[in-house]
């Protein structure tokens, strides 16, 4: 493998590229009209622009990136998350043309891809699921039957769906036909494909992964968990590594099932498996991930390992150099992801200039990101910034790592999540790992979050300090000192 085509932008492009340069791999960037200058694109060997900024004439155009493949002579083609990640038919195209797709094959994919054949490919082995419908279910009396045995509230799921898209809530039985042609129509629309099945509705649970890694040869291996409970409407904002909530015994066997899940499709590359715990430690397998994720972070730092360097490994063929045995968490991470997005407005996005940029820098913290100061946050993509990842020996010193972090984080120009994930780092629930997927609905308003604004009283007192600073030594380049800024740490900072 002399050269990787990196089919992705932002932070995880970055991320990937820096693999291959201490693996000594040549890199190749694509970029879109919005991503001229890009960070991934000045970081490559070399980069080529591959369409206008909307991602179906840039990003998501796999025969055009084929192309370029072939005209420079790349050996492996790195998808990152998201685009073309799970795109099977395009993994397909990738291996036909003799380019190694640094990823899973499309088998597995597809297998994976669709809820209801994942479920049935685990079947033989033993994996517990959310009791509910075996099937897709076609007919609405069979439904409610399904339901009433599985007992309500149950969720309708789209079979195509995933990740929380086409769910619904069904309370009871009189509800059921109503939500279920919802379903079908939405699924449709959204996946083409209507297929939908039922499942009891777990109330208040964890949402625990499993990160696997498999090779060419069969073998399967886990990397432990990744909690991801704290999240809005499906879009996770914070992840950490180990859970507080796992024993050990639970951990071996979310483990052990995690590696069976992965050898059900034939897995090879990195993978997560996800997983539902109750209130009571039940846990329920719900889909597996067929790319490496946005949070893979926290567990390259419990681990050691690089993801990225053994998905390159593997995808050249190599056996993976460890067995589980050799495997074992150290220290605990935490990572927040920062966007451009306002808490206090709902999350919106808030895209536009990065006036001010400064990272947070010392011991144990780690920063993913793909801009710098002055730059644009185009529209066109995900408004994800960052993400911010501190490591320490223990979950409270990761936590109060974070926190000192976040308060060195300086961002003007955007408002970010890094205020509102500072309130979650500090909030007594969050700490005591007392929490479940409903934590921010439950425990957050725009009210929790003071956006420092500087009032008449805070000015004044800083005109005359200035004032009286000036009279003290009154010098040229004290003449020239601009208006003081606010300090970083006040802006991020939340109301108690
Ligand atoms: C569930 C569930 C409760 N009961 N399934 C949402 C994402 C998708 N992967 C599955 N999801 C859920 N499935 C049953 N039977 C609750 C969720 C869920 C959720 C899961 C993980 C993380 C955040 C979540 C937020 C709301 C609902």
């Amino acid at each position: 493998m002399n050269k990787i085509l990196v089919a992705n932008r932002g932070e995880i492009a970055l991320r990937v590229m820096r693999t291959c340069k201490e693996m000594g791999i040549k890199t190749v960037a694509v970029y879109s009209d919005a991503d001229r200058n890009a960070l991934h694109v000045k970081y490559a060997d070399e980069a080529v622009n591959i369409g206008p900024a909307p991602s179906n004439q840039s990003y998501l155009r796999g025969e055009k990136i084929i192309e370029v493949c072939k005209k420079l002579n790349v050996d492996g083609i790195h998808p990152g998350y998201g685009f073309l990640s799970e795109n099977a038919e395009f993994a397909e195209l990738v291996e036909k043309e003799g380019i190694v797709f640094i990823g899973p094959s499309a088998d597995s994919m597809r297998v994976m891809g669709d809820k209801l054949s994942a479920k049935a490919a685990v079947k033989k082995y033993n994996i517990p699921m959310v009791p509910g419908s075996e099937g897709a279910v076609t007919d609405v009396k069979l439904g409610i039957e399904i339901a009433k045995i599985a007992g309500f509230p149950v969720l309708i799921k789209a079979s195509a769906g995933g990740g929380g898209k086409g769910m619904r809530i069904v309370d009871k039985p009189e509800e059921f036909e109503e939500q279920m042609k919802l379903a079908i129509s939405e699924a449709t629309s959204a996946f083409g494909d209507g297929s939908v099945f039922v499942e009891k509705y777990v109330a208040g649970p964890r949402h625990i992964e499993i990160q696997v890694l498999g090779d060419k040869h069969g073998n399967v291996v886990h990397l432990f968990e990744r909690e991801c409970s704290i999240q809005r409407r499906h879009q996770k904002v914070i992840e950490e590594a180990p859970s507080s909530v796992l024993t050990e015994a639970i951990r071996m066997e979310m483990g052990r099932c995690a590696v069976d899940v992965a050898k059900a499709c034939n897995y090879y590359g990195a993978g997560t498996v996800e997983f539902l715990l109750d209130e009571n430690k039940n846990f329920y397998f719900l889909e597996m991930n067929t790319r490496l994720q946005v949070e893979h972070p926290v567990t390259e730092m419990i681990t050691g390992l690089d993801l990225v360097r053994e998905q390159i490994n593997v995808a050249k063929g190599q056996e993976l150099a460890f067995k589980q045995e050799d495997l074992k968490i150290s220290g605990h991470a935490m990572e927040v992801r920062v966007y451009a997005e306002d808490p206090a407005n709902n999350f919106l996005p808030d895209i536009g200039n990065l006036k001010t940029y400064k990272r947070p820098q010392g011991n144990g913290v780690r920063v993913d990101d793909g801009f710098e100061e002055g730059m644009d946050i185009p529209i066109y993509y995900d408004p994800m910034i960052a993400k911010l990842i501190t490591y320490s020996a223990t979950r409270t010193q990761a936590i109060d790592r974070m926190i000192r972090a976040i308060e060195e984080y300086d961002i003007t120009g955007v408002q970010t999540t890094l205020g509102f994930c500072k309130y979650v780092m500090q909030h007594p629930a969050f700490r005591s790992g007392n929490f479940d997927t409903h934590f921010v609905k439950n425990h957050f308003t725009p009210e929790n979050l003071s956006n420092f604004k500087p009032d008449e009283e805070m000015i004044a007192a800083i005109l005359s300090a200035m004032a009286f600073e000036k009279k003290q030594v009154n010098t040229t380049s004290q003449e020239k000192q601009e208006t003081p800024q606010v300090s970083n740490w006040k802006r991020n900072r939340i109301k108690h």
